[in-house]
C-alpha cells in the first residue's frame, strides 16, 4: 500500500476516523493539496488482492424537500498500468450507491439494501510519474439521484480494488429561491422531478394590489421562468424595488400603479406620510375637476382699465386682464348692468331686454357691446373676472365698475310682419315701419336662424326698405326671424320672433343621393381604390398571364421586374389547372413504393423510387390522399404541389411531380406489404412526389441526436433554413407555419423547408389552435401580430424562424415547454422571451431575440439572418461565447469534506443560493459488508 502513495504525494498524517470498521480498507488521511492547504481524504488502495469489497458510507442525510438530488464527487484515481504486478487485481472504477430510509440507522449496515447510482470512472488517472511531478489530476463527477421520497438517505462508495482518494463529496438539490418579482413574492419552490414546470402563484407585497394574478414557473433547473401578471402599489405608496413604501411628507400618490410619489404641487402640502393628495394652503382652492397634480389656485383680481364708448343707446365696454389670474387659465368675465336713477343711491337691475353682445356672462374676450339701453339714462356696469375657484371663495371676488349716461332715443320695435311668398329655399317678407321711429329710419336689420339651432348660428341682413327676400334656405325647415330699425340714435328694440317654414322638396329634381355617394367615394380613396382593385381582380382571375395575377399577392410588396414571384393557386378558377401549370404529371408506372414512413394530414407518406425515361432512378417521398376524399380535400392537397412546384432552391423541398390520373392498365409497383394503403382507395389515386429526405423531420431528428452535433453543424443547418426562407420571402411567399417539424433533413444534414399549403396551414397542423378570432394558428411559433390580427408577413415568418433557432439549439425541446397557449400569448405580450438554451452561443441567442422583436419592422430580414450566420460560420471562435443562462440555484443538502475552512460559496454577481445545511467535514464511515 505504501508503495502506491495516492495524492497528495507528500507526508500524510493519519488521523483515525471515528467510525471506521477495522476490516474496511478505506482510510481517512489528512494531508495538503498542491497549494499546501490542509485537506482530508478517504483513500483505499488494495490493488494487489482479489475480491475487494470495501465500503464507505455517509451518515444519514435528511432529504428535506428535495425530490432530485445531485452528488458531486472530487477524487483522484491511480492508473493500474503504472503499478507493477497488479494485472487482474487492480481496478480503475468504484461504485456510488444510495439507500433511502425514514430514520437514521446508526451503524446498522446491509450491503444489499443499497441501490447503485453509477459506476464512477476517472476521466484522468495519475501515474507514478505524475506523483514525481506533483501533478494533481483531480476528477469531478456529478450524478443525479431521484425522485427520493423517504425522510433521508445514505450515500455509499464501494471499492472493488481501485487505488482511489475521495477528496470531497457535495450533495445538493436545486430550487427556485424566494424572490420578489413585479411586486409579488414567490416562495422557495422545489422543482418537480419530472420535466414539468411548477406553476407558482405569487402574493402581492404589503400595500399593493393585484392588477392581474401574478404567477411564475419554477423549472427543473431551479430557474424562475415566465413572470405573468403583476401587483401595483396602493395609492399613497410607491414602488421601491421590491416593496411598496409610503410617500414621504410633502409627497403624494393619488393613483394605483407603479409610478413614484410626486412632490405636492404649488400652494399645497401634506404633513403626514402615505398621502393620496395634498391639501390646499389658506385662501387657495381646487375646483371640482382639478387633478391632484394641479396647483391650488385662488379667484382672480378685478379687471383693469375699463373704457366705455357710448353710441346713442348702446355702449361698448372694454377692459384689460386682471393683474392676478389666481394661477388659472380658465378666466372669464361677467358684466352686470345696473340702472341708477338720478338722486337715488340704490341702483336697480337693468331690464331684461338690454342686449349684450356676445353675452353678459362667461365672456372670454375683454370686450362686450351693450345695446337696447334707454336713451338719456344712467347705467353702472360691474365687470367681474372669474375663474374655476371663484364660486368657492365668494368673499374674495373683486370687480371693476363704470358708470355711463346714454343719449338719443332709438326707434320702437317693428310689430307687423307679413309673409309674402315661400319656396323650397327662400322666403319673401315685408313689414310696417315702427310706431315710434324717433327720427329717420336709416335701415332695418333682419336677423334669422334655423329654429332648431337656437340662435347658435344666425344670419343678419340689412334692408333699406320694408321688405326682404331671404335666400339659400333649407327646404322644409322652420326659421325664426327678428327685425329692428336703426336711426341716428342707434338700433331700436327688436321685434318679437317670427316663425316661418320653407316648402318641402319637389318630386322631379335630379337624384342628389347618387351624386353624393360618388362624391363621398371620391373623398374616400380607399373605397374607390378597393372597388377598382376588386374589379381588376376579377379580370385577373380570368387572365392566363401569371405576371398579372401576381399583382394581388406578394405580401403587398412591389417586386422588381425579372424576379420570379409566387402565384397563389387560388387565383385560378380551376385549381387543377394550377397544378398542371406548376407540376409535372408523372406516369404512375415509373414509381415504385417501398414503405410507409409517416402520416401526413391528407394520408400516408411513403418512401419509394422514381425512374423517369432516360433518367437515373432516384429516391422519393410519395404523399397520398386518403380514401374517400372530397373535392375540396383534393384541391387543398394538390395546392401544396402547385405551390412547391413554383420553387427551385436547394433549401426548399423539391417537387418531382404529381399523379392525378392513372391510365387503365397501368401497373403500380408496391414492394412493402404495408404500403398498400399508401395507395388510395378504389377512387381516383392522387399523389405528390418529392425528393426523399433520409433523416425525416428536423424536430424528431434533433431529439434523436440530443447534444451530438457541433456548433458549426447546427449553424450550418440553420443557415440552410434561413437561405430557403430568404428565397421564399423574395418570391413573396409567406410560409405561416415555419417550425422544426416542417423542416426535412437529408443524409448530408441539409435542411429544407417543406409543408406548403393554404388552408392546411391553419386547419391541420396538430400544433395549430383556434384563436379568439376564429382562425387556427400554431401559437408557439407565431408572431403576436399574426395571432391577434392575422398579419402574416415575411416578418412574422422571421419570428417563427427565431423559434426554430431555439428548437435547434435546444435539440428539439418544445418551445415554452408545457405552458398553455393562453399563457404563452400573455407572457409574450408582456415581453417575456424564451431563455437561451443550454450552452447556446450568445450570438445565436441575440439573433433569436432580434427575431422576437415586438415591432415587426425591427426584426431582421432573412437576407440579414443568412449573412449573420455566414459570419459565424467563417469565425467559429465566436460560437464559444455562450449566452448567460439565467441564474440557477443549488441548495446544499449535505457535506463537503474539504478540510479547508467551510465558507458559504459565493458567486459574485449572481443570485446563487447556497445553503450549507450540514457543515461536518468528516462524516463518512468505512464499513465492512459483513457488519
Ligand atoms: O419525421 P418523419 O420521419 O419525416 O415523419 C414525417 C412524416 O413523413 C409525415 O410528414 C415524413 N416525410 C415527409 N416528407 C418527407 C420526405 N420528402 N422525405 C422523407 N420523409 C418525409 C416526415
Amino acid at each position: 500500500m505504501n508503495d502506491f502513495i495516492l495524492f497528495p504525494p507528500f507526508p500524510i498524517s493519519f488521523i483515525p476516523p471515528p467510525c471506521i470498521s477495522s476490516s474496511s480498507q478505506w482510510e481517512e488521511i489528512s494531508g495538503v493539496d498542491e497549494h499546501y492547504t490542509p485537506i482530508r481524504t478517504f483513500q483505499v488502495c488494495n490493488v494487489m488482492e482479489y475480491s475487494q469489497n470495501n465500503w464507505l458510507r455517509t451518515n444519514w442525510i435528511p432529504r428535506q424537500s428535495a425530490q432530485k438530488i445531485y452528488v458531486e464527487l472530487k477524487f483522484t484515481l491511480r492508473d493500474c498500468n503504472s503499478i507493477p504486478l497488479v494485472l487482474g487485481t487492480c481496478k480503475e472504477t468504484f461504485n456510488l450507491l444510495y439507500m433511502e430510509t425514514d430514520e437514521d440507522q446508526g451503524s446498522h449496515f446491509r450491503e444489499h439494501q443499497f441501490s447503485k447510482i453509477d459506476t464512477i470512472a476517472a476521466d484522468e488517472s495519475f501515474t507514478q510519474m505524475d506523483l514525481g511531478d506533483r501533478i494533481l489530476k483531480l476528477n469531478t463527477e456529478v450524478r443525479e439521484v431521484g425522485p427520493v421520497t423517504k425522510k433521508g438517505f445514505y450515500l455509499a462508495f464501494q471499492d472493488v480494488g481501485a487505488c482511489v482518494a475521495l477528496v470531497s463529496v457535495r450533495v445538493y438539490f436545486k430550487k427556485c429561491p424566494f424572490i420578489v418579482r413585479n411586486l409579488a413574492s414567490f416562495p422557495d419552490t422545489v422543482p418537480m422531478d419530472s420535466q414539468s414546470l411548477v406553476e407558482v402563484k405569487g402574493s402581492c407585497v404589503n400595500h399593493s394590489k393585484e392588477e392581474e394574478p401574478p404567477r411564475m414557473y419554477c423549472s427543473t433547473e431551479g430557474e424562475w421562468l415566465v413572470p405573468i401578471g403583476k401587483c401595483l402599489c396602493n395609492v399613497g405608496y410607491e414602488d421601491r424595488g421590491s416593496s411598496c413604501q409610503a410617500c414621504r411628507a410633502g409627497f403624494y400618490k393619488s393613483l394605483l400603479g407603479n409610478v413614484q410619489c410626486s412632490k405636492c404641487p404649488p400652494h399645497s402640502f401634506t404633513h403626514h406620510e402615505g398621502a393620496l393628495h395634498c391639501g390646499c394652503e389658506k385662501n387657495y382652492f381646487r375646483a371640482d375637476g382639478d387633478l391632484p397634480s394641479m396647483a391650488c389656485t385662488r379667484p382672480p383680481s378685478a379687471p383693469r382699465n375699463v373704457i366705455s364708448v357710448i353710441n346713442e343707446t348702446s355702449v361698448i365696454l372694454d377692459w384689460s386682464w386682471p393683474e392676478d389670474t389666481g394661477g388659472r387659465k380658465d378666466v372669464t368675465f361677467t358684466v352686470l348692468c345696473k340702472r341708477c336713477r338720478q338722486g337715488q343711491r340704490v341702483c336697480e337691475a337693468c331690464r331684461s331686454n338690454v342686449r349684450f353682445l356676445p353675452r353678459a356672462a362667461g365672456l372670454q374676450n375683454t370686450t362686450v357691446t351693450v345695446g337696447d339701453l334707454l336713451a338719456h339714462t344712467n347705467y353702472t356696469f360691474e365687470i367681474e373676472a372669474q375663474n374655476g375657484v371663484s364660486q368657492l371663495a365668494p368673499t374674495m371676488r373683486q370687480y371693476a365698475a363704470v358708470t355711463i349716461t346714454t343719449n338719443q332715443a332709438a326707434p320702437s320695435p317693428v310689430t307687423v310682419i307679413r309673409k309674402d311668398r315661400t319656396s323650397r329655399n327662400s322666403i319673401s317678407l315685408s313689414w310696417l315701419e315702427p310706431e315710434r321711429p324717433n327720427g329717420i329710419i336709416l335701415d332695418y336689420e333682419v336677423k334669422y336662424y334655423q329654429k332648431q339651432e337656437q340662435e347658435t348660428s344666425y344670419t343678419i341682413l340689412r334692408s333699406k326698405g320694408c321688405n326682404v327676400t331671404l335666400g339659400g334656405l333649407k327646404a322644409d325647415t322652420s326659421y325664426l326671424l327678428q327685425i329692428r330699425a336703426r336711426t341716428a340714435a342707434g338700433y331700436g328694440a327688436s321685434s318679437r320672433s317670427f316663425e316661418f317654414e320653407t316648402s318641402p322638396d319637389c318630386k322631379y329634381r335630379s337624384d342628389p343621393t347618387i351624386l353624393y355617394t360618388v362624391e363621398e367615394l371620391m373623398g374616400k380613396g380607399v373605397t374607390l381604390i378597393s372597388i377598382i382593385v376588386t374589379d381588376r381582380f376579377c379580370g385577373y382571375s380570368k387572365s392566363k398571364q401569371p405576371d398579372e395575377k401576381r399583382l394581388h399577392f406578394g405580401n403587398g410588396h412591389l417586386r422588381l421586374p425579372g424576379i420570379r414571384t409566387y402565384v397563389d393557386p387560388h387565383t385560378y378558377e380551376d385549381p387543377s389547372q394550377a397544378v398542371h401549370e406548376f407540376a409535372k404529371e408523372l406516369d404512375a408506372s415509373c414509381i415504385a413504393i417501398d414503405k410507409v414512413v409517416g402520416a401526413g394530414e391528407f394520408g400516408e407518406v411513403c418512401s419509394g423510387r422514381l425512374r423517369l425515361p432516360s433518367k437515373k432512378e432516384i429516391c422519393v417521398a410519395i404523399k397520398t390522399l386518403k380514401a374517400g376524399y372530397t373535392d375540396k380535400q383534393r384541391r387543398d392537397f394538390l395546392s401544396e404541389a402547385s405551390i412547391m412546384g413554383q420553387f427551385d432552391h436547394p433549401n426548399i423541398i423539391r417537387l418531382e411531380g404529381v399523379v392525378t390520373r392513372i391510365a387503365r392498365g397501368t401497373i403500380l409497383v408496391i414492394l412493402a406489404p404495408h404500403a398498400s394503403f399508401c395507395l388510395f382507395s378504389p377512387g381516383k389515386p392522387v399523389m405528390i412526389v418529392t425528393e426523399y429526405m433520409e433523416n425525416g423531420s428536423l424536430d424528431s431528428f434533433l431529439k434523436k441526436h440530443d447534444a451530438q452535433f457541433t456548433g458549426i453543424q447546427l449553424v450550418g443547418m440553420l443557415r440552410g433554413i434561413a437561405s430557403g426562407m430568404r428565397y421564399l420571402s423574395d418570391m413573396g411567399y409567406v410560409h405561416r407555419d415555419l417550425a422544426a417539424r416542417n423542416i426535412l433533413v437529408n443524409s448530408n444534414l441539409v435542411c429544407k423547408v417543406s409543408d406548403f399549403g393554404l388552408s392546411r396551414v391553419l386547419e391541420d397542423d396538430p400544433e395549430a389552435a383556434y384563436t379568439t378570432r376564429g382562425g387556427k394558428i400554431p401559437i408557439r411559433w407565431t408572431a403576436p401580430e399574426a395571432i391577434s390580427y392575422r398579419k402574416f408577413t415575411s416578418a412574422s415568418d422571421a419570428w417563427s424562424y427565431g423559434i426554430v433557432l431555439w428548437e435547434v439549439m435546444s435539440y428539439g425541446e418544445r418551445p415554452y415547454w408545457e405552458m398553455s397557449n393562453q399563457d404563452v400569448i400573455k407572457a409574450v405580450d408582456e415581453g417575456y422571451r424564451l431563455p437561451p438554451p443550454m450552452d447556446c452561443p450568445a450570438a445565436l441567442y441575440q439573433l433569436m431575440l432580434d427575431c422576437w422583436q415586438k415591432e415587426r419592422n425591427n426584426r431582421p430580414k432573412f437576407e440579414q439572418i443568412v449573412s449573420i450566420l455566414d459570419k459565424l460560420i467563417r469565425n467559429p471562435g465566436s460560437l464559444k461565447i455562450t449566452a448567460n443562462t439565467s441564474s440557477r440555484y443549488y441548495t446544499h443538502l449535505h457535506l463537503t469534506f474539504k478540510l479547508s475552512t467551510l465558507t458559504s460559496e459565493s458567486h459574485p454577481g449572481s443570485q446563487h443560493l447556497i445553503q450549507v445545511l450540514y457543515t461536518s467535514t468528516f462524516n463518512l464511515q468505512a464499513l465492512n459488508p459483513d457488519l
